[in-house]
């Protein structure tokens, strides 16, 4: 284009100019035109350079890294100086446009317009040589995101509390890995990065890396997350040698922090390339995982610790912020507070309903409320996809389908005890392999444990190692699996009311389990064709238990395998129940009973519960239920006949409780007589648990062998008889005096655990006393012996004084913790 615009421009000037005249100009004319043109190419030169260098720094830009400043201060300048040039000759081609119209610009402009050139040629040649980076930009470890101050976060008091614990645990020198735990949608995450931007702005640490470790956990993904955050560019290929660069460099860190969040397994930090530990104490770990295990098991992090739910405050302070604060004072506020109350403080549901139902319209909010109230196991799954998503992997990651199962059981029958989950369980035939129940026990005690150390399960509000619950969203994710995996149907109350679900003749056959929660009408039908069942749960309204079950309804369903009825009206039991040959496990606690000896048909069952019925007589069928292992007729306060020779045939036998109220009747002795004795006990050769109160100490048998026994809860004498499961050796005795033990073999002392006598005369204690140094009591954990009564054996009453300040409890003594006694010991705290 500048050659032709070049050579027009001589062309022109040439016919226009005189011979002389034209000589010279035409010398000039040369010179200017060849600056001109010099000028052009080297604008060219520069302006190619410049783009050259804009690749690369688009490149560079592209790889996250920071532009070198002399480059940026570079393309200014160069960007300067090409627009100068290219304005200079596009005004000059201007100027000679005009010339053709004879406009042409006189000799003396023309020598400045070169020299200009000229100079322009000169300066975009400087900055052309200029051009020598030694590189075009550099890495940084860019700014974290996660480490910009996040306003969704909510300082809630309930985390300021773990978040300062945290903190501290930083700061102490012998910490080095710490982690956090809590179920999937708690807020872990939220909390580790909290941490992440605290210890930032408080400089506790001079670098901090955040990754996302996550289920499949990629080493090679790791080190490449904290190569980046840190600069570091991995030249090697292996994964080892990744190791190596990234441990110097790490090394080279005065105090880092590496946050691994989402943590599902073990992972080696060595193996990743994180030094710990006495391998550079400047580098603390933090990490985050939904099960304790895998944290203090597995990665042998301390300390740890645990997030919770939110409390109510919170967690409505939270669905306002995302729901909107409009809310508050609205015609909105009531049912916005019941919504939020169905998230059950888990911070995920909160969350994701709160958006979800923002701007929405009363209606919406309604039928939310509903949906959420009574999520029906196939919809839950759309009412809180990101709650339903999280646990359901969690759920997926449980190690075995027993544990599966067990979780699965749980979640759908809404069971809260140890025990409950044993006869159901056992009744399922869930545990492989087990038919010992204490076995049995053991291994239910050790899946509860994993599933609360999963955040699967929590702690019972009570503490109490017995029981356990299920957070609310947890359960509705567990019944949705169920129902899908296991065709179990779950109901409460209002579902069940005008269940048209019965009708569904194709539907019902499939079901594996029914579980009605509740229940307050008559809604059950004469029969259900249920060929798969093998779970039952039907518990009625503990208000209105007028719930009776039709004579067939039992018919249809012979695989079943454990029925459980709560607070029924079974006066009169269906016949069909005792067709039932495969029923393991049948509990009828606190239902309405008076004849149940269609159970003598039951040959298979294993274990059946009674307990807080109010039957009066245990129907001599009962003996022909020769399999069972657990029997339960705890606060079965009604309960006068246990006819002899029943209980002393139930030879598998394993447990046995009769206690709170129960059977008082014991014969004194077997012959003659008509209801059970002790004695029978004696027969069963594999009874290893029983709890027993005996109110009238004449019916005490002499020599009562407890050997055998694994736990044991026997009280004698008048007691307060509290229902609670007995979980160790445990005797009580309260004799009032009225008869001497001496010679009486009542207890085996190896062993016990729990102690207590009161009233007992003096040779008694001594006798107790002489038996427990005897036999060594290494397990003795509590004892308690109150000496005889005041009324045998009152003290003046300045030495009841005397005594009471110097010992509070008078002659009372209470040891906790692990004691060994010996005799002296034990006679002299006793004060006899
Ligand atoms: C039977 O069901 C009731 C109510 O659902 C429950 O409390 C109890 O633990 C269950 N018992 C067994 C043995 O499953
Ligand atoms: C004891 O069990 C046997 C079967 O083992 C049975 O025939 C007998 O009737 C039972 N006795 C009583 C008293 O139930
Ligand atoms: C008692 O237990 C032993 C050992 O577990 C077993 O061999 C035996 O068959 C059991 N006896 C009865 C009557 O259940
Ligand atoms: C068992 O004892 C109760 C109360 O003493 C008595 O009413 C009942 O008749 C006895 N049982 C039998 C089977 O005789
Ligand atoms: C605070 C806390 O939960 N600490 C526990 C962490 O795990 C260890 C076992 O590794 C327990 O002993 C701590 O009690």
């Amino acid at each position: 284009m500048a050659e032709i615009i070049l050579t027009i421009v001589v062309e022109v000037v040439k016919c226009l100019a005189p011979p002389a005249y034209r000589q010279i100009s035409y010398l000039r004319e040369s010179k200017y035109m060849s600056n001109l043109q010099n000028l052009k190419i080297e604008v060219d030169h520069l302006k190619s350079e410049r783009v050259r260098t804009e690749h690369q720094v688009d490149e560079a830009k592209r790889k996250g890294e920071e532009i070198e400043e002399n480059v940026e201060n570079w393309l200014a300048t160069a960007n300067n100086v090409i627009v100068e040039a290219v304005k200079f000759t596009d005004d000059e081609a201007i100027a000679n446009k005009r010339c053709f119209k004879g406009l042409c610009p006189n000799l003396k402009t023309r020598r400045r317009l070169s020299k200009e050139a000229e100079r322009q040629k000169e300066a975009v040649v400087k900055v052309r040589e200029a051009r020598r980076f030694d590189r075009i930009s550099y890495c940084t470890a860019p700014e974290d995101i996660r480490l910009i101050s996040n306003k969704d976060y909510e300082p809630f008091e309930s985390r300021m509390f773990t978040l300062r614990n945290i903190l501290s645990a930083l700061e102490d020198p012998d910490v080095n890995m710490l982690g956090i735990y809590g179920m999937g949608g708690i807020g872990k995450t939220m909390l580790a990065e909290e941490i992440a931007r605290k210890v930032k702005s408080d400089k506790l640490f001079d670098q901090v890396v955040f990754v996302e470790v996550s289920q499949n956990q990629d080493i090679r993904k790791i080190q490449g997350e904290i190569g980046d955050k840190l600069g570091l560019k991995f030249h090697e290929e292996s994964e080892s040698g990744r190791a190596n660069s990234l441990f110097t460099r790490i090394k080279a860190e005065k105090k880092i922090l590496i946050i691994l969040d989402n943590i599902w397994e073990n992972l080696d930090l060595r193996v990743v390339g994180i030094p710990h530990g006495d391998g550079h104490k400047g580098c603390k770990v933090l990490l985050t995982a939904r099960s304790q295990d895998v944290l203090s098991g597995k990665m042998d992090s301390r300390p740890n610790f645990s997030i919770g739910v939110l409390n109510e405050e919170e967690a409505w302070s939270l669905f306002k912020k995302m729901a909107g604060d409009y809310i508050e004072g609205s015609e909105f506020q009531s049912i916005a507070r019941d919504v939020a109350k169905e998230c059950a403080g888990l911070p995920v549901s909160i969350v994701t309903i709160a958006r979800a139902l923002r701007n929405k319209r009363l209606f919406e909010w309604k039928d939310a409320l509903e949906q959420l109230r009574r999520p029906s196991s196939t919809n839950f799954k759309d009412i809180q996809p990101t709650a339903y998503t999280a646990i359901e992997l969690s759920y997926n990651k449980l190690e075995g389908e027993e544990l599966k199962n067990i979780f699965l059981l749980i979640g759908y029958t809404a069971i809260s005890s140890i025990d409950a989950l044993l006869m159901c369980g056992m009744g399922l035939g869930l545990f492989q392999g087990v038919n010992k129940m204490e076995v049995a026990r053991a291994r239910v005690l050790t899946l509860v444990h994993k599933l609360k150390a999963s955040c699967m399960l929590l702690d019972h509000i009570s503490k109490k190692e017995e029981f356990f619950s299920m957070h609310d969203v947890v359960r509705d994710v567990a019944i949705s699996i169920a129902s899908r995996e296991q065709n179990a149907l779950t109901a409460t109350n209002e579902q069940v009311d005008g269940f048209r679900e019965w009708s569904d003749e194709s539907a019902v056959k499939r079901y594996t389990s029914i579980v009605l929660h509740d229940v307050r009408t008559n809604v059950l039908p004469e029969v259900v064709e249920c060929p798969q069942l093998k779970l039952l749960f039907i518990s009625a309204d503990k208000e209105s238990s007028s719930l009776t079950i039709p004579n067939n309804f039992f018919k249809r369903m012979i695989q079943v395998r454990v029925i459980n009825l709560t607070y029924m009206n079974l006066l009169s039991l269906p016949s069909t129940l005792g067709f039932l040959l495969n029923l393991r496990a049948l509990s009828l606690c606190y239902c309405k009973l008076l004849d149940i000896s269609v159970i003598g048909g039951l040959k298979k069952l294993e274990i059946l519960c009674l307990r807080g019925s109010d039957i009066k007589q245990l129907p001599t069928e009962v003996g022909q239920l020769t399999w069972l292992t657990l029997l339960d007729l705890r606060e079965c306060r009604k309960l006068e006949v246990i006819p002899p020779n029943v209980l002393s045939n139930l030879s598998h036998l394993e447990e046995l409780y009769i206690s709170c109220r129960s059977f008082q009747k014991w014969e004194v002795e077997v012959e003659g007589v008509k209801n059970a004795s002790v004695e029978e006990l004696k027969h069963l050769p594999n009874l290893t648990s029983l709890e027993l109160d005996i109110h009238d100490v004449n019916t005490l048998l002499r020599g009562l062998f407890l050997e055998k026994l694994e736990k044991y809860r026997i009280r004698i004498g008048d007691w307060y008889w509290e229902s609670t499961n007995i979980w160790r050796r445990e005797f009580r005795l309260r004799l009032n005096n009225k008869i001497c033990l001496k010679d009486w073999l009542i207890v085996q002392l190896q062993g016990i655990e729990d102690l207590e006598l009161r009233e007992l005369q003096e040779q008694d204690v001594n006798y107790f006393a002489n038996e427990l140094a005897k036999v060594g009591s290494s397990e003795l954990k509590f004892l308690r012996i109150h000496g005889c009564s005041d009324a045998l054996n009152p003290p003046a009453e300045s030495k009841r004084q005397e005594e009471s300040a110097n010992d509070m409890q008078s002659n009372e003594i209470i040891l906790e913790d692990n004691v060994n006694i010996s005799n002296t010991l034990f006679i002299e705290k006793v004060g006899y």
